[in-house]
């Protein structure tokens, strides 16, 4: 890296030597999961580029932005309206993490079993090693499942702008009334926050910005129906992870591209893996940058990824917002109703998601399903156990892991996933 980003991080308050700590652990497992990879896209090179310069270039750039007077706000959850940050030309950065960093700092505050995710968002901020979380004019958390809300009482503390927001855990008239009253209040703190208002024509440019990543997405989840598979599961949740990071415009237009290849690819009958090779859904919680491990160890041991049942995948990007509305009160609505569709295991009862995991294995045309739980993930590990027996009454194998960031579990799982490919087979 430079030394112009040297200064660009030493001026966001980052600890340099952490920091240096935390790009080599983050450019070793690129290249020993990535880059290891065979046949990958030519069109993946974009994203190994956004990979290498993530807290590069891409810093360079939010810092311009906010220079030009456009605000930088970070989110942890699929919840926090895009569009509405796009009506007032801000920028929406996912501040989820996937990496430990400064554990035994962030056991002074957070209790041991609390689930990597959130101890990683804590453990990133007390190293100082995040320059998102420290370019972002405003953080938002939100009231999801027991382990965030009750952790942002304690960020508070770590991070001033914080900003929560409260989330509705049924999906009743009353959780859409809570979940629409708290949209146009987060609405009107970003009005505040930049001091634009948010008109018609503002909030559409919104809505097709965000909608127009999203179909991106759709065209590339869409090709991966194909056997041979044309792109791995590692790359594809790549270009999932990256949705939460980069230009939008830029984006849109890189997934594009590799679509135009995979096209191809797909005409000429060729893959990345054997035809036949066993085909896998995964569902469950989020993977974040640099989460890599669990993907990897699938696609070394024998099968491909073609989805993710994960709000860093379908469920996250599945719905589009109509935007066939003239006014902003319409359009708000439209917002909720879009996202009051995210089948997230913080509802009660929360049969949707299960509908989904059935009808994304049968669209992929899956051989089986694996939920993947975050240890001490209460919704998610709760959920996995009436999912299991669901698909199971369908004839659908699955296996159900849950696990952490560290590696030390690496060998164990391996050998469960490759047990359970040899029966899928
Ligand atoms: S909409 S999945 S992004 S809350 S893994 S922190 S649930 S204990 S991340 Fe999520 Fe929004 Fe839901 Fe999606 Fe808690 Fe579980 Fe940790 Fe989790």
């Amino acid at each position: 890296m430079s030394e112009d980003y040297r200064s660009m991080w030493e001026g966001l308050g980052l600890d340099l030597v952490a920091h240096d700590a935390l790009l080599e652990v983050l450019g070793k497992g690129y290249q020993d999961i990535y880059l290891a990879q065979k046949d990958r896209p030519d069109g993946m090179g974009y994203f190994d580029f956004v990979i290498s310069e993530v807290h590069g270039l891409r810093i360079k750039e939010l810092l311009d932005e906010k220079a030009a007077g456009r605000k930088v706000i970070g989110s942890f959850c699929v919840f926090v309206p895009e569009e509405i940050v796009r009506a007032v030309d801000g920028t929406l950065v996912g501040l989820c993490t996937g990496a430990d960093f400064a554990m035994d700092e962030v056991e002074k505050l957070l209790p041991r079993n609390t689930c990597s995710l959130i101890k990683s968002a804590f453990g990133f901020k007390l190293g100082k090693v995040c320059p998102y979380l420290e370019s972002a004019d405003m953080i938002v958390g939100e009231n999801t499942c027991d382990g965030k809300k009750k952790s942002y009482e304690t960020l508070k503390n770590l991070v001033p702008n914080l900003y929560v927001m409260d989330i509705p855990q049924m999906k009743s008239a009353e959780g859409r009334s809570l979940l629409k009253a708290e949209y146009l209040r987060f609405k009107e703190s970003v009005e505040e926050l930049t001091g634009i208002t948010i008109d018609a024509a503002r909030l559409k440019k919104g809505i097709e910005i965000v909608n127009n990543k999203r179909r991106a997405i759709h065209r590339l989840s869409s090709l991966r129906k194909a056997d041979p598979a044309p792109i791995s599961g590692l790359d594809a949740l790549l270009a999932n992870q990256v949705f939460f990071y980069d230009d939008p415009g830029r984006f849109t237009d890189s997934v594009n591209k590799i679509c135009d290849e995979l096209e191809k690819r797909i005409d000429k009958d060729e893959g990345v893996f054997p035809k036949g090779t066993p085909r896998l859904l995964l569902s469950g919680c989020p993977m974040a940058v640099p989460n890599w491990k669990f993907p990897w160890i699938i696609e070394t041991s024998g099968a491909v990824i073609v989805g993710e049942e994960s709000c860093v995948g379908e469920r996250g990007t599945r719905n589009l917002t109509d935007d066939n509305w003239d006014t902003v009160e319409e359009l708000m609505e439209a917002i909720v109703d879009r996202y009051f569709q995210v089948d997230c295991a913080i509802f009660t009862p929360n049969p949707d998601r299960l509908e989904h995991i059935v009808e994304m294995f049968e669209i992929y045309k899956a051989d089986g399903v694996i939920h993947y739980g975050l240890q001490f993930c209460q919704p998610y590990l709760m959920e996995s156990m009436p999912v299991e027996k669901a698909l199971e009454t369908k004839n659908i194998p699955t296996l159900r892991i849950d696990t952490d960031y560290s590696m030390e579990d690496v060998g164990q799982l391996k050998t469960r996933v490759e047990a359970f490919v040899e029966l899928i087979k």
